[in-house]
C-alpha cells in the first residue's frame, strides 16, 4: 500500500488498483472563445492548473498506472444534448453554435480538444461524456471494472462542476477518491475552496484532498522502502 498525507486523514491505495482521472482539460473551458467564456466566466483562472496536471500525468506515466481522460462534448447532431442544457440561461453562444474554436462543445471540434500539455498519449483511455458526471451515459464504470480499479486520483476542471459531480458518482459506486489540490481549478476561487472543504468534511464524506507533493513523496517512499 502507498499512504499519502492527505486531508482529512491519510489516503492509502494499492498501486495495483489505482487510476488517474483527468476531467475535461479542454480548450473549451480553459482558453478564450470557448464554452466557459460563453457562460460569462473569466477563463484565465483555469490556466494555472495546466502545469500541475501535466506533472501528475507524468507521475502516473512513470509508474505505468492507468490514465483516463474525459471530455465534456456532444455529438454533432446534438442528439445527446438535453434541450434543458442547451437552452439554459443566456450564454453569448449556445452549445453547437459556431465559435472561434469551432462549434461550441461539439466532439471533434478544436475547442473540444484537450490542451496540448495534458493531451492523452497512446494507450490512455478517453471518455467523451455528455453530462457533468463522467459515469452518466458513458462506459466509465465498465472500463474501471475491467481494469480492476478501486482507488481514483482526480484532477481537472472545474472543481465544483464536473470534478465534484464525478467524484460523488465514484464515491457512491464504492471507489476511494483523492483530489489533487493544485491540479483542479474553478472560475470562482471561493467555489474551489468550498468544494475541497465539502469533499473532505464529515470524515471524508466524498473523499480526500492532498497537494501533489504529498502524492509524489508517498510514491518515492514506497520506492525506497520497497
Ligand atoms: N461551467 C463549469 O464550471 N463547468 C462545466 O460546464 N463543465 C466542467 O466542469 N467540465
Amino acid at each position: 500500500m502507498i499512504t499519502v498525507e492527505a486531508h482529512p486523514f491519510a489516503f492509502a491505495f494499492d498501486p495495483a488498483s489505482v487510476a488517474l482521472i483527468v476531467i475535461d482539460m479542454q480548450r473549451d473551458f480553459i482558453e478564450p472563445g470557448g464554452f466557459g467564456e460563453t457562460l460569462g466566466n473569466d477563463v484565465s483562472h483555469l490556466q494555472r492548473v495546466i502545469q500541475p496536471t501535466a506533472d501528475l500525468l507524468a507521475l502516473f506515466r512513470r509508474e505505468g498506472w492507468p490514465v483516463i481522460h474525459t471530455r465534456e462534448d456532444h455529438l454533432p447532431d446534438l442528439s445527446d444534448c438535453p434541450p434543458a442544457k442547451r437552452e439554459r440561461g443566456s450564454p453569448s453562444l449556445r452549445i453547437g453554435d459556431p465559435g472561434p474554436m469551432g462549434r461550441i462543445l461539439v466532439r471533434g471540434e478544436p475547442g473540444a480538444d484537450i490542451v496540448p500539455a495534458c493531451a492523452p498519449v497512446d494507450g490512455e483511455i478517453v471518455i467523451d461524456k455528455p453530462g457533468k458526471g463522467a459515469f452518466h451515459a458513458t462506459d466509465l464504470g465498465g472500463v474501471l471494472a475491467k481494469l480492476g480499479v478501486r482507488s481514483l486520483v482526480f484532477a481537472g476542471v472545474t472543481t465544483e462542476v464536473c470534478v465534484q459531480t464525478t467524484m460523488r458518482e465514484a464515491n457512491d459506486r464504492g471507489f476511494e477518491c483523492l483530489l489533487i489540490e493544485e491540479a483542479t481549478e474553478s472560475y470562482f476561487p471561493e467555489f474551489k475552496a468550498a468544494t475541497l472543504e465539502m469533499i473532505r468534511a464529515q470524515g471524508a464524506i466524498v473523499g480526500w484532498t492532498a497537494p501533489l507533493a504529498a502524492l509524489e513523496r508517498a510514491v518515492e517512499r514506497e520506492q525506497v522502502n520497497g
